[in-house]
């Protein structure tokens, strides 16, 4: 009988134990991927998008192509040491011109910059304009931080500033000194994002690694980019053009997370604003002048 009961208990405690394993671990799912580089990196950060994707293939195929030509111009030059070294070739050739050869080292470039070209367009065409997009951000640069403007959720707006260094012992283990924000842009997963954007007084480049976009922000002028990230987590970049002398204290630092998630961002952020719902802003506007 007792040893019935003991059964039961331990039957008990190993499921006790499973289940509060099971819980550590979607605890732990849950925790960001942070896109940051890491130590003995070889590669790109990323992909997390589908232009890192398409960037990483087009570097690979460059890597190629640059290897091969390389390899070649070295096996020439070392063919033409020995092969015309002074003991072995005492007497000059004349020879200056030679039109196969010449027509070969005009055509055979032009056909490998024809290969390079025609995936490198495409590239620039996919990331340049969001298809369908779901939602728009518009960034604005400032010296020294970045405004992260919702015009489609409400108009809203954030303002991402660094983590100041004094408050680094207060750091989380997703908020890496130097890159950490007190705000972060906040994007649904999944979606298609349009980034616009501009600067409010000298250049910045908005660049998150992974993302392979890197936008130019200029006064005056909007500049266009999507990103579309599948998976959860925080991705981190850097201002990317040289904009005075607090330049390298302006991470930027994406919080992807689910549509739900967002959707109580979004509405937290609006309530704070002084924003009503969309409904009400439609209710309470005054009758237009006619
Ligand atoms: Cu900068």
């Amino acid at each position: 009988m007792i040893g019935k009961r003991c059964l039961v208990i331990l039957f008990g405690a190993l499921l006790a134990g499973l289940g509060f394993a099971c819980g550590a671990q979607a605890q732990q799912q849950k925790t960001p991927i942070i896109g940051i580089p890491h130590d003995w990196q070889m590669g790109f950060a990323g992909p997390y998008t589908p232009v890192m994707a398409k960037l990483e293939s087009l570097h690979d195929l460059l890597l190629v192509i640059i290897t091969l030509i390389s390899i070649f111009v070295l096996a020439l030059l070392l063919y033409v040491v020995w092969r015309f070294h002074a003991s072995r070739h005492p007497t000059p050739t004349t020879t200056t011109h030679n039109t196969v050869l010449e027509i070969a080292w005009t055509i055979i470039p032009i056909l490998i910059l024809v290969v390079i070209a025609i995936p490198s367009f495409r590239l620039l065409y996919f990331g340049d304009k969001a298809q369908d997009a779901a939602m728009t951000i518009k960034v604005t640069g400032h010296q020294w931080y970045w405004t992260y403007e919702y015009p489609d959720q409400g108009n809203f707006a954030v303002d991402s500033r660094i983590l100041p260094e004094a408050d680094r012992v207060k750091l989380k283990p997703d908020q890496p000194r130097q890159l950490a924000v007190d705000e972060e842009m906040v994007i649904p997963a999944n979606a298609v994002v349009r980034i616009i954007g501009t600067a409010a007084d000298s250049m910045h480049g908005w660049t998150v690694w992974g993302f392979g976009i890197k936008k130019t922000v200029i006064p005056g002028r909007l500049n266009e980019g999507w990103i579309q990230v599948p998976k959860e987590g925080i991705y981190f970049g850097q201002c990317s053009q040289i904009c005075g002398n607090a330049h390298a204290y302006m991470p930027i630092a994406v919080r992807v997370v689910s549509k739900d998630e967002f959707d109580k961002w979004a509405a937290e952020k609006k309530k704070a604003a002084g924003l009503m719902p969309a409904t009400s802003v439609a209710s309470a506007a005054p009758p237009a002048n006619r």
